[in-house]
């Protein structure tokens, strides 16, 4: 008998409390045990209830992620959510914290359920790439009608307690202790002799227009499959008899578990709860975190105090005049009154932060008891060394020093102090108080307690934090510049800006890259060429159109005009003619004959350009594993989570046709195209990325 799930007789309810730390998922213990603790209870002549309950934070957070992948193991999940239904005893479900996937579909087996004032459903199957396999897309419907029943699983978005009641899904909300509230409430019930009442003896929803949903789901997932399933399976669910739909459900399940996609989410889940577990921080505390400065109130620097803000944590933002900082003032106003909007804070937060939390100034001075400083002024050298240096004088001992440089070299900034071992970069991605990525930058004099700060900060403001090392463009920037140059290449050798666009969009990212440039600023990407021409090795090729689209101060969206024309109040913009113009033009002085690229060749040149240069980075000692460059794409640069991050859909991919496809393209220009040793050692040895991921966790 497993311990996983107790049993205890309180008078005529039998107590199944499931105890699988930390978070009750269904595994096969758990499965088994509660077969056992069913049977159990029925066979108590005592007994004509069952409460469900779980121990600790949640009551159950769904099927046991980590047998996924495994052969799976009866009993299966269905079968136990059915033998829970087809009970003859009236069976009770309360939930407290989390009821997700597996955890809502063991509660929807229950007659009825109650449910803390906190706890929140949901079904985020779709996020593992899959859909509920246990009944939920058969059972939920029945309770809330198809069309929210397929906006809550398409979404995979949780539920607060009170909205779950409105819909039904839960039939009563009492605070308390969740076992003293569920045993309460199923007296209740035996009391006033309420039937059993299983969720698939009731009426089949009714139709909706499944075919159009269909189509407008699959738009929306861009690619993913999971979500427009879904919506085939509650169509079934309206269509076929209970015990049918359940089966097609099932099969429909079992297809998605087989997907690369459902590989590339699964991947996605665990690394970015692994980017943070790092070996030498173990034992590490960090510094306590109270007040945070920040010096530049740009978009950058706005945007940092208002994660900062919105965290709980103060800020003292330094700006160079009066007039500056009540510039900076305003953009944070406008981040908050944003998040106000979404109703992520009220009114009353919102002054309270802004008129309380934040205080601007125009003097270092401001910034002497601040426990960490984030500077975030312009991307120069000498301006940051200065910087550095006045922090240095004002800063009190054990302040952490953070730079938001996106390429600089952080030992030289930390070599402008007297401490450099406080000195860390923290890189933001713009919007700052919006963007989820966050890299840690270790400079080689950095202490471990000041990355452990870094990364204690990170998680406070709900980032997700990846270690990098110093090199031109750390992780993400780095890489960036290598696809980018890939995309640049094709343009100059025949492809367009919005077929290179239109391809990495249909590959699953969200814009592609001339619509980052026109989005980010043309102006950036025409500074990082000014600034790397004087060093460039005379073998890069550089394309040069986009620089006389700057020129005459065309610079994307904030102009109206980059790569495409922005009309306003229209979404998007639409090819600039201008563009073709002079990339035609170059394509002459160049001596270049254009050829045709197909949407295959562009997507496989410009993956094959990023999976080169990330495992140059994995290779340098610059991202610790395959899985960090994973993340850094995946939340900084708009990578589609379903691939699971470059380094992965490489696995999938298999790295034997990547190379060799690298070194295709090395017969036309064998400077850019330099296949990346690690990936010729992996090939060799018959080895995967994922194996590196694996044995840095060993
Ligand atoms: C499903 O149910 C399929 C069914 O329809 C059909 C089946 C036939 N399994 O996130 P945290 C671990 S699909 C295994 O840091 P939080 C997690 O890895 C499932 N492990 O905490 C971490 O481990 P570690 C549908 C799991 O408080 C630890 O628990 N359910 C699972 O920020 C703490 O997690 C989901 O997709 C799991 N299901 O958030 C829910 N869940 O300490 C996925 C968590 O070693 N989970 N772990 O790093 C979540 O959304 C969040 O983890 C949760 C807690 C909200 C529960």
């Amino acid at each position: 008998m497993t311990d996983k799930i107790t049993y205890e007789r309180q008078g005529e309810i039998a107590v199944l409390r499931i105890t699988n730390p930390p978070v009750n998922a269904l595994s096969h213990a758990v499965r088994q045990g509660m077969m056992e603790r069913m049977d159990e209870a029925e066979a108590d002549e005592n007994v004509r209830a069952v409460l469900i309950v779980g121990e600790g934070r949640a009551f159950i957070a769904g099927a046991d992620i980590r047998e996924f992948g495994k052969t799976p193991l009866e009993p299966h999940l269905p079968d136990v959510c059915n033998r829970i239904e087809s009970s003859p005893l009236l069976v009770v479900a309360s939930m407290h914290g989390v009821s997700l996937g597996g955890g809502l579909e063991v509660a929807l087996s229950a007659h009825y359920r109650i449910a803390q004032p906190s706890a929140r459903v949901g079904l985020p199957e779709v996020n593992l790439g899959l859909i509920p396999g246990a009944g939920a897309t058969q059972r939920l419907p029945r309770v809330i009608g198809a069309e929210m029943a397929i906006e809550i699983i398409t979404s995979g978005r949780q539920i607060g307690a009170g909205e779950a009641e409105d819909l039904g899904i839960v039939d009563a909300i009492e605070e308390g202790d969740p076992e003293t509230v569920g045993l309460a409430y199923a007296e209740r019930l035996l009391a006033e002799g309420a039937a059993r009442r299983p969720v698939s003896e009731m009426p089949a929803p009714a139709p909706i227009d499944w075919d159009a949903t269909y189509a407008s789901v699959l738009k929306r997932g861009r690619g993913q499959i999971a979500p427009a399933q879904a919506v085939r399976a509650v169509q079934a669910a309206s269509e076929l008899p209970f015990a049918e739909g359940l089966k097609a459900e099932r099969q429909m399940f079992w297809d998605l578990m087989k997907t690369d996609q459902r590989q590339g989410m699964i991947h996605a889940f665990f690394s970015e709860r692994a980017v943070g577990a790092l070996p030498e921080l173990k034992d590490v505390a960090p510094r306590d975190v109270k007040s945070v400065g920040v010096i530049g109130g740009g978009t950058m620097g706005a945007g940092i105090a208002t994660a900062a803000l919105l965290s709980g944590l103060s800020v003292t933002l330094v700006e160079m005049t009066q007039e500056a900082a009540d510039a900076a003032h305003s953009r944070i106003d406008g981040n908050l009154s944003a998040a106000v909007k979404r109703g992520k804070i009220s009114r009353e937060k919102h002054d309270a932060l802004l008129n309380g939390a934040l205080t601007l100034a125009t003097d270092y001075d401001a910034l002497s008891e601040v426990d960490l400083v984030v500077e975030a002024v312009f991307e120069d050298m000498e301006v940051k060394r200065e910087v550095f240096g006045r922090l240095d004088a004002v800063c009190k001992p054990g302040c952490v020093l953070a730079t938001n440089t996106s390429y600089l070299d952080v030992n030289e900034i930390a070599a402008a102090t007297r401490r450099p071992e406080d000195v860390i970069g923290l890189h933001f991605f713009s919007p700052a108080h919006v963007m989820k990525l966050l890299e840690i930058v270790v400079a080689d004099a950095t202490a471990p307690e000041v990355v452990a700060t870094g990364f204690a900060l990170g998680k406070r403001l709900g980032k997700v934090s990846v270690r990098a090392g110093v090199c031109d463009g750390f992780i993400g920037n780095r890489i960036l510049a290598t696809f980018r140059a890939a995309a640049d290449h094709m343009v100059l050798d025949g492809a367009t800006p919005f077929e290179i666009d239109s391809a990495i969009r249909n590959f699953g990212f969200a814009m592609g890259p001339f619509e980052v440039s026109d989005l980010a600023g043309l102006d950036i990407g025409w500074a990082t060429r000014k600034r790397k021409a004087p060093t460039l090795d005379p073998r890069a090729r550089v394309g040069r159109y986009a620089d006389r689209l700057c020129e005459e101060g065309n610079f994307g969206q904030k102009t109206g005009k980059g790569f495409y024309i922005y009309e306003k109040d229209q979404r998007g913009g639409t090819p600039n003619p201008q563009v073709m113009e002079y990339v035609e033009a170059e394509r002459a002085e160049r001596g270049i004959t254009p050829r045709d690229f197909s949407e295959d060749e562009i997507q496989r040149r410009y993956m094959a350009a990023m999976v080169n240069e990330a495992a140059k980075v994995v290779g340098d000692g610059i991202a610790r594993r395959p899985l960090d460059v994973d993340m850094v794409l995946l939340f900084g640069y708009g990578f589609p989570r379903y691939r699971g991050g470059p380094l992965k859909w490489a696995d999938m991919v298999g790295l034997p046709a990547l190379l060799a496809d690298i070194e295709g393209y090395a017969q036309e220009d064998d400077f850019f195209w330099q296949p990346a040793p690690l990936l010729k050692t992996l090939v060799d040895k018959e080895r995967t990325f994922d194996d590196l991921n694996k044995e840095a966790a060993a």
